[in-house]
């Protein structure tokens, strides 16, 4: 069985990182290991939010799995706390990564063209360097828009996207993927790019809500495709769906709203799918 760690936040209430990513990749059939960044009370949407970082914790909990012996066949990371936190990934990248285990990105910090409260102007360029040593980042067009110091816009044109994802690619990544793209009024898109310069595009439906933690919920099921060993055309196209899936779930239910996403009503779609994968292959 394939063994994956998660490094980002835990958010007590407001599905997004930990609580999508640990369900979610159990049910893709990986062993997901969990490092926690920051506890907070609930994600940041929430006025008042308590906020506690694990900063000091990061390092002991890394050194026993080191004496341990334990070993990844992908790190996958989304929230950080802080530019230390950053520095800290950046240690395990070095001590756990191998040459043939998977270092995925996702550099959660921003959307909808804003960074989220609790982060300094600066700290997307930290997060440039971090991207520096992923085989695979996944920024939302926000996101992307902070790396590359491209002006953040709402409409995508194909020549937008081919600069933005080249740009990407020259921070030092392997694969870039760029989510929440609008290239026309009915269509949500993702896009993907290779060292070869190849253009990979999957569109889905485009529904008119908002809901919070749908990156989470891209980043974590496509780091589980490619570590089940998925091309990534498959991994964004199987990612995408299962969001808007998702996306469409959820919006019958108001309640949901602040909350984020159900995913967990949808997760028997995303295991039919994995098998349907699984029974071309054989
Ligand atoms: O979904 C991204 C995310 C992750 N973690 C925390 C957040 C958010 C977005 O608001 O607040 C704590």
């Amino acid at each position: 069985m394939k063994r994956i760690v998660s490094i980002q936040d835990f958010s007590c209430i407001g599905k997004c990182s930990q609580s999508i990513a640990l369900p979610v990749l159990s049910a893709m059939g990986l062993e997901c290991a969990a490092l926690p960044t920051v506890l907070l009370s609930a994600h940041t949407a929430f006025d008042g939010f308590v906020s506690r970082e694990l900063t000091d914790s990061l390092v002991p909990i890394t050194d026993h799995w080191r004496s341990m012996g334990v070993r990844f066949d992908a790190i996958y990371t989304g929230y950080l706390g802080s530019e230390e936190q950053i520095s800290q990934v950046e240690q395990i990248f070095s001590d756990f990564g191998t040459n043939n285990n998977l270092i995925f990105v996702d550099p959660v910090m921003a959307d909808h063209g804003k960074l989220y409260p609790g982060f300094a102007p600066e700290f997307p360029e930290r997060m440039k360097e971090l991207c520096r040593h992923a085989d695979v980042i996944t920024p939302n067009v926000t996101e992307a828009c902070l790396l590359t110091g491209e002006a953040y816009r709402q409409r995508h044109e194909e020549s937008f996207v081919r600069q933005l994802l080249e740009k990407l690619l020259s921070l030092g990544a392997k694969t870039a993927i760029v989510t929440g793209l609008r290239m026309d009024e009915t269509h949500m898109g993702v896009a993907a790019m290779d060292k070869n310069g190849k253009l990979c595009l999957h569109n889905t439906a485009y529904i008119p809500s908002v809901f919070y933690g749908t990156g989470d919920l891209f980043a974590s099921t496509c780091a589980g495709a490619l570590t089940l060993g998925l091309p990534a055309s498959e991994a964004i196209a199987l990612a995408a769906d299962y969001v808007v899936k998702t996306i469409r779930v959820t919006a019958k239910d108001p309640e949901s709203r602040w909350y984020g996403v159900n995913f967990e009503q949808t997760l028997p779609y995303l295991m039919k799918r994995l098998v349907e994968i699984e029974e071309k292959q054989i």
